[in-house]
């Protein structure tokens, strides 16, 4: 069963500005409500298992996409725990076990792609971030969240060659953070989660490009600023804050319009949003793609 939500009403029947007032409304109600059920999200074939733990983007291990599968023996995913900090009522530092006890795992197949056009299904465990963040109160000021991937050079032997400015960091919208599709994955193909996929807890965002779901979460924001991803603060030509898949807009170098799914031959064409436009199009209304990427 799909989970609607009130960001589903069309656009056509809201203003620019009810918009944004009634998006407070919305995530007032999203705030209040935990997200339950079973979500049916892709029928599509999923990648096999060896495939998703071997082909992995993970710079801290390094730029191959091998790298995090072979360089990670080294990597402690417990103990765990986050700190949360900023516009919220209850601040802390949370130990992995408080954050899951509550949090009944749910199995969700996802299409996930990545911004250089390959593509994967990957069945993950885990549960809704908007349950999660529901639970630290965050203030009506708090309009982003923002996350940090741990930064261990000692066991992390990508960040000693420093490609990318780390510590990692990503951020969505609290609109965006409180979508039922958006969860924090802790496990995939029934296992616990492997180091080179984000152990012990990684966000997947569906709909948006690979590089917004952010592995090895520490720290969790709330803030009142957009805040600066490592991708776009390496690149701001290429990487955007929003990221949303969109076909339609080419990277400066190459065109995003199909992908190679991984473990297929013949290429396929990219869908607006992944696949999830009817579910979370309706956030980006009035929006220009080609400004805001
Ligand atoms: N901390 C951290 N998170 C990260 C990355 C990274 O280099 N470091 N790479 C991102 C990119 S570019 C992609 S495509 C996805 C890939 O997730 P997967 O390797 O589990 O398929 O992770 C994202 N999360
Ligand atoms: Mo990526």
């Amino acid at each position: 069963m799909l989970i609607k939500t009130p960001v589903d009403i069309a656009s056509s029947e809201i203003t620019p500005r009810g918009t944004y007032l009634r998006r407070r409304e919305f995530l007032a109600a999203l705030v209040t409500l935990p997200v339950t059920g079973k979500m049916v999200t892709t029928t599509d074939t999923q990648t096999a298992k060896q495939a998703i733990t071997s082909y992995t983007n993970y710079y801290e291990f390094g730029s191959d996409k091998g790298d995090a599968g072979r360089n990670g023996a080294a990597f402690k995913p417990a103990p765990w725990s986050v700190a949360v900090d900023g516009l919220c009522a209850k601040p802390g530092t949370y130990t992995l076990e408080d954050i899951m006890k509550p949090h009944p795992l749910e199995e969700r197949v996802y299409r996930m792609r990545c911004v250089e056009g390959w593509s994967m299904v990957i069945p993950w465990d885990g549960f809704p971030l908007a349950n999660l963040l529901r639970r630290f109160e965050p203030s009506a000021k708090a309009k982003f969240v923002e996350f940090t991937t741990v930064m261990r050079a000692q066991e992390m032997p990508g960040i000693r060659r420093g490609v990318l400015p780390y510590p990692y960091r990503e951020g969505l919208r609290m609109d965006e953070a409180m979508h039922p599709l958006t969860i924090l994955a802790t496990g995939l193909y029934g296992e616990t989660l492997p180091t080179q996929n984000g152990a012990p807890l990684r966000l997947v965002v569906p709909w948006k490009y690979g590089f917004k779901s952010i592995k090895a979460i520490v720290k969790i924001s709330f803030v009142e600023k957009q805040p600066l991803n490592t991708w776009q603060e390496a690149n701001a030509y290429y990487y955007g804050f929003y990221a949303n898949v969109n076909p339609e807009v080419p990277t400066p170098s190459y065109s995003q319009a199909t992908e190679r799914r991984i473990g297929e031959f013949f290429m396929r064409r990219t869908l607006p949003f992944n696949g999830y436009g009817d579910q979370v199009a309706s956030m980006y209304a009035g929006m220009d793609s080609r400004k805001l990427f």
